[in-house]
């Protein structure tokens, strides 16, 4: 970069606050996904004022720059794809309110989400969504990715959850989107626009997030299915029940005997487990639903069905599913885990034609995730080491969206499009909707200097 362009940026940053070190540069080329990109500068920001003033300059020296929070996401969004500078939200981390009358808290895009939840705690308040990196991701990215997680089929997403934005545009220019209040009919909805546009759009500075009072009760549940097919209907069963669980996970024979085969987590030898939570205000209501819960899978020939008595037995249910992504180490040197969805129905078919794919490629493929709202974690085992290996990945990508596309669902419920989805945007999103969000691209940074290459957008 131009010494003359770091001049200006230390002048807006303070000159401590910049890097341009080769071990720095490296450390941020990467995000959670195996996508890697350098960037030729990154700087600390600390106020929407300083923001502005670099998106202006970055915007008159045709400069790409890239937000990011905790480098955490899966699919390349934070990775620097043309270089430029990586603007390192992190220290713009604080609470600005609380306001329980309200129903909302007002927070800097790099406040970490659990940090969120410990001050919501003591006013029994919660902040619904809950990304399985929870302990280490920030709002802001939640916000530009749309960030779900566990408990979204009873709860939702982030962009059920965000009232309004402060954002800053391409040109520098700040805007304020949204309200206050929990319901608006007022103008387009800037805020949604900007919910899950991957930093392509504008900065986010500040975010109005409405939140809920914390359930009293809670129970865990855990059954075993010898078919398949039995837990598919068992899913859908509970959509009939009057029951809707705060988190329904299912595991796959392949998940399950990762666990039978490389842990001390004693799973019996069957083709699928769900893993049940519900919410409630008191014991009997908790108990209730989890009858009706329990009904639901007796009725779909469970082997077992094992409702956790104490916390401590519910923690260990939970467990299996919180190891997941750590124990595939023990069995593949790298993992691609995708986060397709599906309308629920149909949610064993894709399973099954997700086992052909993987016999066709000959790479395996766990499966197990949010059955509950279809959001399915399909995680390729590969080594990114084997020329060979990484070709056939592509194509089980490829053809895992085409299938989830085929069943009437979506690329990703959760983790964006980022850089490894961006080519098969196309496939989800006919022509005249991809010319209209490349329009809106264009009107909001012209000079596509906003997170360029993510989304297939430009
Ligand atoms: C999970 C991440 C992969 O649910 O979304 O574990
Ligand atoms: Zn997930």
């Amino acid at each position: 970069m131009e010494e003359r362009i770091k001049e200006k940026i230390a002048r807006i940053v303070g000159p401590e606050n910049l890097t341009d070190k080769l071990i720095d540069l490296i450390a941020y080329s990467y995000d959670a996904s195996p996508k890697s990109g350098r960037p030729d500068l990154a700087v600390w920001v600390e106020s929407t004022e300083q923001v502005s003033k670099l998106l202006a300059l970055a915007d008159q020296e045709r400069i790409p720059v890239v937000a990011r929070g905790a480098g955490t996401g899966l699919c390349g969004l934070a990775v620097p794809a043309r270089g430029g500078i990586v603007m390192d939200m992190a220290r713009m981390n604080r609470i600005l309110e609380i306001s329980i009358p309200d129903r909302l808290a007002v927070v800097q895009p790099g406040v970490v989400y659990a940090n969120l939840q410990k001050a919501l705690e003591p006013h029994r308040f919660f902040f619904p969504p809950d990304p399985a990196s929870g302990q280490m991701c920030t709002l802001g990215g939640n916000v530009g990715t749309n960030a779900g997680g566990l408990r979204a089929a009873k709860y939702g997403v982030t962009k059920d959850y965000v009232l309004g934005l402060e954002v800053v545009l391409a040109s520098g220019e700040v805007m304020r989107t949204g309200t206050r209040t929990i319901k608006s009919s007022s103008g387009l909805d800037l805020t949604r626009l900007f919910v899950g546009s991957e930093g392509t759009l504008g900065v986010v500075t500040e975010i109005t997030l409405k939140i809920s009072p914390l359930p009293n009760e809670k129970t865990t549940a855990m059954a075993s299915f010898d078919r398949l097919e039995d837990a598919g209907e068992a899913v859908t069963g509970l959509m009939h029940s009057g029951v809707i669980p705060a988190v329904l996970e299912l595991l796959d024979k392949s998940t399950i005997n990762l666990f039978r085969e490389h842990s001390d987590l004693d799973l019996p030898a069957v083709e699928a487990m769900i893993l049940v939570e519900v919410h409630g205000n008191t014991p009997d209501d908790v108990a209730f639903q989890m009858n009706r819960v329990a009904e639901v899978f007796r009725s779909c020939n469970a082997r077992e069905v094992k409702v956790a008595q104490t916390e401590a037995e519910a923690e260990r249910l939970w467990l299996v599913r919180k190891s997941i992504g750590g124990l595939t180490g023990k069995i593949s040197v790298s993992q691609a885990p995708e986060d397709v969805t599906v309308p629920m129905s149909r949610i064993t078919e894709f399973l099954r034609r997700c086992e052909g794919i993987s016999r066709k490629h000959g790479l395996l493929i766990l499966n197990y995730g949010h059955a509950g709202d279809g959001n399915l974690h399909p995680n390729v085992m590969f080594d990114r080491t084997d020329p060979d290996q990484v070709a056939r990945l592509e194509k089980v990508l490829t053809e895992l969206h085409e299938l989830a596309v085929d069943l009437h669902g979506t690329l990703t419920g959760e983790h964006g499009i980022g850089l490894t989805k961006a080519a098969h945007m196309h496939l989800e999103h006919d022509p005249v909707a991809m010319r209209t969000m490349r329009a809106i691209k264009h009107t909001l940074d012209p000079h596509n200097i906003l997170n360029p290459g993510k989304m297939d957008l430009d």
